[in-house]
């Protein structure tokens, strides 16, 4: 069986962007892949996090996870700072990596830019990450398309490992959505739709009431045509709420260009609202239950020492190859 690794960052409350372009697959790949998912707050601490927020968040992603469908009989669900080899194989490869490499990340530079002060940890990022994945013999790992980078670098240090020390990583590859890889900000069409935008009405969380969906989208930037067609060039607001129409109510974009044909953006985004509401209530229900639950806890603790066990030992399979042991086993 196939190995996938994917993991979220407890940086908020998960996005339509997220759910979309990432965990709605992790719930379909679980039934034919041996899945690792992971809560990567180590990640998270990259840029600063309010402590008490965080400790929220990473519970609440763990609930979210639970809620949208992961199994956690079928998928091993855990706390990236509760299994230290990754900690301790991102320091490896960070001394792999060039500043160089690093520096040309797109994300790295999204947000850094115009910031005063950028911590060491947001530049070694994707050798954390790159642990993230190696650690676990991953053939795959599913992500919306920011991460594409990432992974290629993640590639490149395995094989740059393998190479000077022997084989022992599996190179992975990307898994990327054919639709819904890249779900946009509502409020700047140009921009990813991120879970840690300061600006509120950018993002809708699946933990939005019916009522600021509704003003959120309502709110959501268009253009002054008046038509719903899609055209990512010219309408790329337009572009985008058809994007998440067509994915959560499962109707082509040529279906819903029909369907408002003569029809104005009022009732198209009151429509799209009402179909938002519809997929997110299942979810928040089960959401709810889940954080009263003492499950949650059971899920973690058992994730955790699943993680421990496979990750620690590729941890001393690095460490062995590159002279880091007293004996070679
Ligand atoms: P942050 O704002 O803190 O950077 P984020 O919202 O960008 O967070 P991550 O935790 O970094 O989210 O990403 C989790 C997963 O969701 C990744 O696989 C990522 O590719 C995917 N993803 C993030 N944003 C989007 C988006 N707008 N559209 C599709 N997929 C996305
Ligand atoms: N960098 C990713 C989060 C992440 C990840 C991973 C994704 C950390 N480790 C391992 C896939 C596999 C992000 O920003 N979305």
């Amino acid at each position: 069986m196939k190995t996938i690794f994917s993991g979220i960052q407890p940086s908020g409350v998960i996005t339509l962007g997220n759910y979309i372009g990432a965990m709605r697959q992790f719930v379909e790949l679980q039934h034919e892949y041996q899945c690792y998912f992971c809560i990567v707050n180590q990640h998270a601490i990259t840029v600063p996090q309010d402590p008490k927020e965080l400790r929220k968040n990473i519970r609440s992603l763990a609930a979210l996870y639970l809620a949208v469908g992961i199994d956690p009989d079928k998928a091993t669900l855990f706390i990236q700072s509760e299994v230290p080899a990754h900690a301790q194989a991102g320091w490896i490869l960070q001394c792999l990596a060039y500043i160089g490499e690093l520096e040309r990340m797109t994300q790295f530079k999204d947000k850094s830019a115009g910031k005063e002060a950028v911590s060491a940890g947001l530049l070694t990022y994707p050798p954390l990450m790159a642990a993230d994945i190696l650690l676990y013999k991953t053939d795959i790992v599913p992500v919306g398309e920011d991460q594409k980078q990432h992974i290629e670098l993640t590639r490149d240090l395995a094989e740059r490992f393998n190479k000077r020390y022997g084989d022992i990583f599996t190179i992975p590859e990307a898994r990327i959505p054919k639709i819904g890889a890249r779900i946009m900000s509502l409020a700047d069409p140009a921009k990813k739709m991120s879970k840690s935008d300061p600006n509120q009405k950018a993002f809708i969380t699946l933990l939005d009431e019916a009522k600021t969906i509704e003003k959120k989208i309502k709110s959501a930037v268009t253009d002054s045509e008046g038509t719903v067609r899609y055209d990512k060039e010219t309408k790329p607001g337009i572009a985008n709420l058809l994007n998440i129409y067509s994915i959560l109510a499962n109707k082509s974009i040529e279906q819903l260009e029909q369907e408002y044909a003569g029809k104005g953006y009022g009732e198209f985004k009151a429509d799209l609202a009402q179909v938002v509401i519809d997929t997110l209530a299942p979810i928040q229900e089960k959401y709810y239950n889940l954080m009263e639950s003492d499950l949650l806890d059971r899920v973690l603790d058992e994730g955790a020492e699943k993680a421990n066990k496979v990750a620690s030992e590729m941890l001393k399979k690095m460490e062995n190859a590159m002279g880091l042991s007293r004996k070679r086993k």
